[in-house]
């Protein structure tokens, strides 16, 4: 039996990733704004810890939020969003990046997209990105249940190639009903175990 991830508590929230002390252990939620991140990030832990968001783009920090002993699940600022000012803006490129290269304890980075609407442009982009600097990352196709079932198929295939990946290689998860959320629990779980 694995272990249950521990109540997760709000630790911190950082705008400069340079300042986050380190941990033993953390996975992090990349993605455009509004893919789901923050809901996701909630129902792995099955408690409502990150803000969920009305309004794209809110989430202009590093959250960190702590669910074992030193063991992070961290809510990454949405990318491709343009509000909030310039310089909010300009910020974000560097703190996500500045963050995904400074942790030598990130064990995987979950890169959201959304299922129906597939990867955009700019989660292309993000991939490449985590390609080239070959991080650890797991495709997450997220709101599953906004794919009507006789089309799952199909758009999971499409997104998949359109990464380079297989269908199986992309993980098809619906906060909303709670498909495949038990293999993505237990994948986090895994990835924190000491
Ligand atoms: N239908 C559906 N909507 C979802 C799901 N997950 C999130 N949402 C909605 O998508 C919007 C953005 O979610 P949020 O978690 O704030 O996205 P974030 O900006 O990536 O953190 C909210 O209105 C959520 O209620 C899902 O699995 N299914
Ligand atoms: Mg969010």
């Amino acid at each position: 039996m694995l272990p249950r991830l521990e109540t997760g508590v709000c630790l911190l929230s950082e705008t400069d990733p340079g300042r986050l002390p380190p941990c033993a252990a953390e996975v992090a939620f990349i993605g455009r704004s509004n893919a789901g991140k923050s809901t996701l990030l909630n129902s792995v832990c099955r408690r409502d810890m990150a803000r969920v968001s009305k309004t794209p783009g809110r989430t202009r920090a590093i959250n960190v939020f702590r669910v074992g002993q030193d063991r992070w699940l961290v809510d990454l600022p949405g990318y491709g969003f343009a509000v909030g000012s310039e310089a909010e803006r300009a910020g974000w490129g560097p703190m996500i990046e500045g963050y995904l290269k400074s942790r030598p304890s990130l064990r995987m980075i979950f890169a959201l997209i959304d299922a129906k609407i597939g990867p955009t442009r700019l989660d292309l982009q993000m991939v490449e990105w985590l390609r080239s600097y070959n991080l650890p990352w797991r495709p997450v196709a997220s709101k599953a249940d906004q794919v009507k079932k006789s089309h799952a198929q199909a758009r999971r295939r499409e997104a998949a190639h359109a990464m380079g990946l297989q269908p199986e290689d992309l993980a098809w998860v619906s906060a909303q009903d709670g498909s495949g959320l038990r293999e993505l629990r237990n994948e986090v779980i895994a990835l924190l175990t000491p």
